[in-house]
């Protein structure tokens, strides 16, 4: 399915009067609305291959139809999302997940739709069935070396899918560790994933960057051998200025102060990029900004300050992109809505008076640095989002035209209600 521009459009001019009418009074209240426009504009989140079905739990899964059967169908969903709010121009691929049998082919179908290829994934997380060892204990960290070695020649094959993509990054997410005390020596598998990371970093053509993805817990439950930033950033350091460390939101311990965590890494240079969800209680995978919608903007306000002082560019020098599982909302819907919770938190991080702030910090007024932040967190950036999609080619209300439009379920009628995508 396409969604014709002229649909958008027309959809557009009905809710044409009342917008214009709330952005003309957040312009009427707020200086720098045009420069925040622009840099919305500019902000693209990219989507990962395996969110488009219904991820479920490891209780269930409830796939509401509809969903993509191959890749080509994954990058036509992308596409529907990207026409609604013209920021999710990219798709990220899991491999094994997501093998292109066409490079060509796949690269051109993406270009139609408006899209790049973002960071492609490994996957020595879950055996293959053509897989000749068992990463149960462990991929990279592995004691036998053949185990490693297998790792290792899976992360070189998906560096060489990404090169006929034209992606120019990868992620590497381990779920390497121990489930009990005594399982494993500490040191030496910490050795043996630097060696391991070592090899697949000089694997890498120069113009690509690796992101390492911590994350506490799960699937091993006593230790994660790439257990936090922390590790993350002391193998990153060692491997060279290509390697960085990647933060997925629901991969801490509870109540972590994720927000310093990405000020430090972008003071160090060494943030690399970010999946985006929300959680209450472990790695949830839900809808960006459903729970703690605060915290994503002080997170945001941290890499508008960090990216700023090191003058980086917000779009383009970190790898953005959103890692979720659906289970009760259809797939497509949930994206829009996390893509929509994501964009207004940057648009509030823009909104913070950062002078004021610093002045605030140097005189120790707490009272003025909790109310420049509240300041700019409550304004209602609702409009200027939706001003940057409307001039972008998008939709006012994206979610709204999703349904008035029937996108579902003309994806039923096209795939079947049986369908089942690949992925987590
Ligand atoms: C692991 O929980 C993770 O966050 C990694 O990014 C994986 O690639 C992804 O989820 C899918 O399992
Ligand atoms: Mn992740």
């Amino acid at each position: 399915m396409q969604i014709e521009k002229y649909k958008i459009d027309s959809l557009n001019s009905d809710l044409a009067a009342s917008h214009t009418k709330k952005l003309d009074f957040i312009k009427s209240e707020i200086d720098g609305i045009e420069a925040i426009i622009s840099k919305l504009i500019n902000f693209q989140i990219a989507i990962p291959s395996w969110a488009l079905g219904t991820g479920g739990t490891r209780f269930g899964r409830f796939p509401g139809g509809g969903e993509p059967r191959s890749l080509e169908e994954k990058i036509e969903d992308v596409g529907l999302l990207h026409a609604l709010n013209q920021s999710s121009g990219a798709i990220s691929l899991h491999i094994p997940w997501d093998i292109p049998q066409n490079h060509q082919a796949i690269r051109t179908l993406a270009t139609q739709h408006g899209l790049k290829f973002d960071a492609v994934n490994s996957n020595t997380f879950q055996d293959q069935k053509d897989q000749e060892h068992t990463y149960k204990f462990g991929s990279l960290q592995n004691v036998n070396k053949a185990i490693r070695k297998q790792a290792i020649e899976h992360n070189i094959k998906v560096i060489k899918q990404g090169i006929e993509l034209g992606s120019e990054s990868l992620t590497v997410w381990l779920s390497d560790g121990s489930c009990f005390p005594g399982q494993l020596n500490f040191r030496q598998a910490y050795q043996n994933t630097l060696e391991s990371l070592q090899e697949i970093y000089a694997a890498m053509p120069s113009n690509w960057k690796m992101f390492l993805e911590y994350k506490a817990f799960e699937p091993n439950f006593y230790s994660t051998t790439v257990g936090d930033w922390g590790m993350s950033y002391s193998y990153v350091q060692k491997l060279g200025e290509k390697a960085f460390t990647l933060v997925d939101l629901g991969h801490h311990l509870p109540n972590a102060n994720i927000e310093q965590i990405v000020a430090l890494l972008l003071m160090e240079g060494k943030l690399g990029g970010f999946h985006f969800n929300d959680s209450k209680y472990g790695d949830d995978d839900l809808t960006a900004g459903a729970i703690k919608p605060y915290q994503l903007f002080l997170i945001f306000s941290e890499l508008v300050d960090g990216m700023d002082a090191r003058g980086m560019n917000h779009a383009t020098d970190l790898g953005w992109m959103i890692d979720a599982s659906h289970n009760v909302k259809d797939p497509l819907e949930d994206l829009l809505q996390s893509v929509e919770g994501i964009m207004t938190a940057y648009a509030q991080a823009l909104l913070v008076d950062r002078k004021a702030l610093k002045i605030a910090q140097d005189e120790n007024d707490v009272v003025r640095c909790q109310e420049i932040l509240q300041d700019a967190f409550r304004t209602d950036v609702r409009a200027i989002v939706a001003e940057a999609r409307l001039r972008a080619g998008g939709a006012l209300n994206p979610l709204q035209v999703f349904r008035n439009l029937r996108v579902r379920e003309h994806l039923i009628g096209e795939r079947g209600s049986l369908t089942v995508a690949t992925g987590l």
